[in-house]
Formats: C-alpha cells, sequence, structure tokens
C-alpha cells in the first residue's frame, strides 16, 4: 500500500510482550513504514558492547526503565535518521516525561494500544525467542522458526531475553503498570488514541487494518 503524501508518524503502545513488535513487522510491510523499536536498537547497543550498550544493560536484565534523561537523547538522535520518511515507533515513550519530549520534537499524528490481558502476557514470554541482530521474534507454537534456535532469514542462533525471567517480567509489568499506564492518557486527551483489544496478534491484527487502510489511503 503506499503512503499517503503526509509524512506519517505513528506510535504503538502496550504492555510488555503484548505484541508491540509482532503488529509493528506487519504493519511496516503491509504500509512501508520505517520501524523504531526502542527496546531493539538497545540491545543493538548491549551486543555491540558500545558506551551506551554498557550503560544501559543492567537496566534492561532487571526489566527497570532506561533514566529518562538517556532515552530522550537517544531517540532524539534515532529519529533524526528517519526524517522526512514516515514511521512507527515502539517502545518510546514509556513515561509522561518522554512523552512530553517526543511531542516537542515530533508530534506523532496516530497511536495504536494494544490491550492484552496480563495472564496471556505471562504465558507468552516463557516461550518467546530473538534474532538479536534484526529484532525478529519468535514465540513457540505461534510463530515457531523453521529451524529450531534458529533465525529463518539468517540462521543465525536466536536468545532468550535476560528480562524475559519471571522475576524481571513481573518488574516490567509493575513499572508498565504505575509509569506507563499515565501515557495512554497523555494522548487520549490529545484525541488521538486508538485502543485494540484482544489475546492474540491475529485478533488485533484484522481490527488495527480497518483503522489504518483508511488513514492510509486519504
Ligand atoms: P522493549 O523491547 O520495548 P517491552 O517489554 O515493551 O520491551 P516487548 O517485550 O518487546 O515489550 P512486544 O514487542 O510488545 O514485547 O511483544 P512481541 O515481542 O511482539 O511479542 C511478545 C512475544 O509473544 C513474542 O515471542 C511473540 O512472538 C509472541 N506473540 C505475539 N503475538 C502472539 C500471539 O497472538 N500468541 C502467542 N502465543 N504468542 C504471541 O523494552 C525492553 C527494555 O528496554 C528498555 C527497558 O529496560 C525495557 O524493559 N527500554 C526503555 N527504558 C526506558 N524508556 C524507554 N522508552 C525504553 N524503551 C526500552
Ligand atoms: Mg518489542
Amino acid at each position: 500500500m503506499t503512503v499517503r503524501s503526509k509524512i506519517l508518524k505513528i506510535l504503538i503502545l502496550g504492555a510488555p510482550a503484548s505484541g508491540k513488535g509482532t503488529i509493528s513487522s506487519r504493519i511496516v510491510k503491509k504500509y512501508n513504514v520505517e520501524h523504531v523499536s526502542s527496546g531493539d536498537k538497545l540491545r543493538d547497543h548491549i551486543e555491540k558492547q558500545t558506551d551506551l550498550g554498557k550503560e544501559v544493560k543492567l537496566y534492561l536484565n532487571e526489566g527497570k526503565l532506561v533514566p529518562d534523561e538517556v532515552m530522550i537523547k537517544f531517540m532524539t538522535t534515532e529519529l533524526k535518521k528517519v526524517e522526512g520518511k514516515p514511521w512507527l515507533l515502539d517502545g518510546f515513550p514509556r513515561t509522561v516525561a518522554q512523552a512530553n519530549a517526543l511531542w516537542k520534537i515530533q508530534p506523532v499524528d496516530v497511536v495504536l494500544n494494544l490491550v492484552v490481558p496480563f495472564e496471556v502476557i505471562i504465558d507468552r514470554v516463557k516461550n518467546r525467542w530473538v534474532h538479536l541482530p534484526s529484532g525478529r521474534v519468535y514465540n513457540i507454537g505461534f510463530n515457531t522458526p523453521k529451524v529450531e534456535g534458529k533465525d529463518d532469514e539468517t540462521g543465525e542462533p536466536l536468545v532468550q531475553r535476560p528480562d524475559d525471567k519471571p522475576e524481571a517480567v513481573r518488574k516490567r509489568l509493575e513499572i508498565y503498570d504505575s509509569l506507563t499506564r499515565p501515557v495512554i492518557d497523555f494522548y487520549k486527551a490529545k484525541n488521538i488514541l486508538k485502543e485494540f483489544e484482544g489475546r492474540t496478534s491475529n485478533e488485533i491484527w484484522p481490527k488495527v487494518t480497518a483503522y489504518l487502510d483508511p488513514i492510509f489511503t486519504k
């Protein structure tokens, strides 16, 4: 599908493991937008052992948020790289301070919020495997890799995320409840938030396309 003349800036929100990455990769494919995932980018820095990677590693492993000032600086730079192109932002903002900062540098047009019950999420993370260099994500029984433990496209090894351990998942869900839920209200107040409920990504996806199709063809 071709992008309309206005350069759309979309944001996807949702609890940890609610399917932001899964739905994002489908959006990117269908609507031809750039995917900017804060978590994928941070994990890439950790993997490459950059200064930023060393600085943020412990926060990610323990399921804690990276401090706002670090994130705002990092994501401002990342968004400059996709300036002039339509994009889909995933994982940022996660606090009201980040939402305010983003609104000043790049007001978004559309905000999608995935609403998935916590018990479904806790079950999912146990089966998640990721290909770190690309951010491609698998789930045994949902999108199982063709060869066990290997990325479909490169054949490289898949790993489990350290923050998918039960205690880190609990921490991430707690932080989501206290710090990230207010971000939903921030966008509700601006009248640009649309919620999508479901227990699976396949149930949510048709609702997302029904919403985005008219926006992209306008
Ligand atoms: P991330 O990387 O942003 P989270 O915790 O927000 O991490 P996560 O875990 O990446 O979100 P997701 O993208 O919402 O989850 O979900 P996903 O990966 O698509 O799906 C989860 C799993 O379920 C996958 O295995 C997928 O295959 C499977 N799945 C999807 N749909 C279905 C389904 O229908 N059925 C089944 N059975 N399975 C399904 O952030 C990580 C860390 O980075 C730092 C923080 O430390 C954070 O904890 N960070 C920030 N810190 C501060 N500020 C920010 N803005 C930060 N951004 C990142
Ligand atoms: Mg993700």
